[in-house]
C-alpha cells in the first residue's frame, strides 16, 4: 500500500515552492489544520450536544442569526492563530472590524487571515455539510497589530487560501499558488492525509448550482443561462443537472471534483450578490483558478476586484472554464454591466 503523506509532511515537503519565509506559512497552515480538527470534533457531535445546536441568540455583523457552532468555530480559529507569531490579525465573518493581535510576538506577525469560520451554518441543525473558508495575505503595514488596509488587498495578492469541509468525511483543501491539494482527516488518529493530489476541475461539466427560488429577481443574462442549461442538446450533454446544497463549501467542493458551475448573482434581496469577497469569493477564486477553472462576478475576475470594506459582497460565477465563459457571454449580451 502506498505510503500516506500527512498534511504536516506535505507542508514541509512543499514549502520550498513558497516564495516567502518557509517556516512561517508552514506553521500557519498547520495551526489552521489543528483548529479544523478541534471544530470537526464539535461539528461531528453537534447532534448529541443539545447545548451546541441551535441559535446563540445573537446576530453577526451580517445581521444573520448566529448559531452556537458559528461562535464556537470563530473562537477556536482565533485561539489557534492569535498566539503563534505568524499572524498579526484576522478579519472574520463573525466580527465587525479587524481582530487585532496585540501580544508580544503576534504584532510582528507577517500574515493576516480573512476567515469564514463556519459557512453554511444554517445547515448545522439538519446535518448537511458545512465548512470553514480562509484566505491568507502578507501584511502591507510595517509592524504592530494588523490594520484595515492589510485586508484591502486584491485577491491576486493572496499567498494561500483553502477550506475545510465537515461532511461525510472531513477534508482540508488548500493552495499556496502551486496547484490545489486535498487532505482527508483520519479521525482515528486525528491527522489529515493527502487524498486528492493536484486537484483540477474539468473544463466542462454537467452540474449547475444556483438557488432558482430567486429566479424572478435574476439578471436576464442569468435567466438566459439557466434556459441554456435546461435545453435538450445531446452533443453538449444538455440538459445539465441542477444540484444546490445551499452550503457554498459543499457546492464548491462537489463542482471542483466533478465539474460544474456555482452562481450566486445579484438578486433583489442581495443587490451586490450574497457571497462575501474577502473570505468566500476570493479564496474560492484563488483555488478555482489554481485548479484550472474560472471565477468572475459575471464580467471580470473576482481576484482583480479592489476591496473597499471587510464584509463587502460580490456576485459569483465560479467553476468549469467553458461553463463560466458561456454564462459570462450571456451576461454581456443580456445584462451588460451598466
Ligand atoms: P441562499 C450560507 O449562508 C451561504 O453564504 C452559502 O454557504 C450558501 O451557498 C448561500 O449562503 C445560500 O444562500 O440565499 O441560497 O439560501
Amino acid at each position: 500500500m502506498e505510503k500516506l503523506m500527512s498534511l504536516g509532511e506535505f507542508i514541509v515537503d512543499k514549502q520550498d515552492d513558497f516564495k516567502y519565509a518557509k517556516g512561517e506559512l508552514s506553521r500557519l497552515l498547520s495551526a489552521i489544520g489543528l483548529a479544523a480538527r478541534v471544530v470537526n470534533r464539535e461539528v461531528n457531535k453537534a447532534g448529541l450536544m443539545k447545548d451546541i445546536l441551535g441559535d446563540v441568540g445573537g446576530k453577526n455583523v451580517q445581521g444573520e442569526t448566529q448559531k452556537k457552532l458559528d461562535v464556537y468555530a470563530d473562537e477556536e480559529f482565533i485561539r489557534a492563530l492569535k498566539d503563534r507569531g505568524e499572524v498579526c490579525g484576522l478579519a472574520s465573518e463573525e466580527k465587525e472590524g479587524v481582530i487585532e493581535f496585540k501580544s508580544g510576538y503576534a504584532v510582528d506577525g507577517q500574515y493576516v487571515v480573512a476567515i469564514d469560520p463556519l459557512d453554511g451554518s444554517s445547515n448545522i441543525d439538519v446535518n448537511v455539510s458545512i465548512g470553514t473558508i480562509f484566505s491568507i495575505y502578507r501584511r502591507t503595514s510595517e509592524s504592530g497589530p494588523a490594520t484595515f488596509d492589510d485586508f484591502m488587498q486584491k485577491g491576486t495578492e493572496q499567498v494561500a487560501a483553502g477550506y475545510v469541509i465537515y461532511g461525510s468525511s472531513t477534508m482540508l483543501v488548500y493552495t499556496t499558488g502551486n496547484g490545489v491539494n486535498g487532505f482527508t482527516l483520519d479521525p482515528s488518529i486525528g491527522a489529515f492525509f493527502l487524498s486528492h493530489p493536484d486537484m483540477t476541475i474539468p473544463k466542462d461539466g454537467k452540474i449547475y448550482s444556483i438557488n432558482e427560488g430567486n429566479y424572478v429577481h435574476f439578471p436576464t443574462g442569468v435567466k438566459q443561462y439557466l434556459k441554456y442549461c435546461q435545453v435538450e442538446d445531446a452533443p453538449t450533454n444538455r440538459p445539465y443537472t441542477s444540484r444546490y446544497i445551499g452550503s457554498a463549501v459543499a457546492d464548491f467542493h462537489r463542482n471542483l471534483i466533478k465539474g460544474g458551475i456555482y452562481i450566486y448573482p445579484t438578486t433583489t434581496a442581495s443587490p451586490n450578490g450574497k457571497l462575501r469577497l474577502l473570505y468566500e469569493a476570493n479564496p474560492f477564486a484563488f483555488l478555482m483558478e489554481q485548479a484550472g477553472g474560472l471565477a468572475t462576478d459575471g464580467f471580470g475576475r473576482i481576484l482583480e476586484i479592489q476591496p473597499t470594506s471587510l464584509h463587502q459582497r460580490t456576485p459569483l460565477f465560479i467553476g468549469s472554464e467553458n461553463m463560466v465563459k458561456k454564462a459570462m457571454s450571456l451576461m454581456e449580451e443580456h445584462s451588460p454591466r451598466s
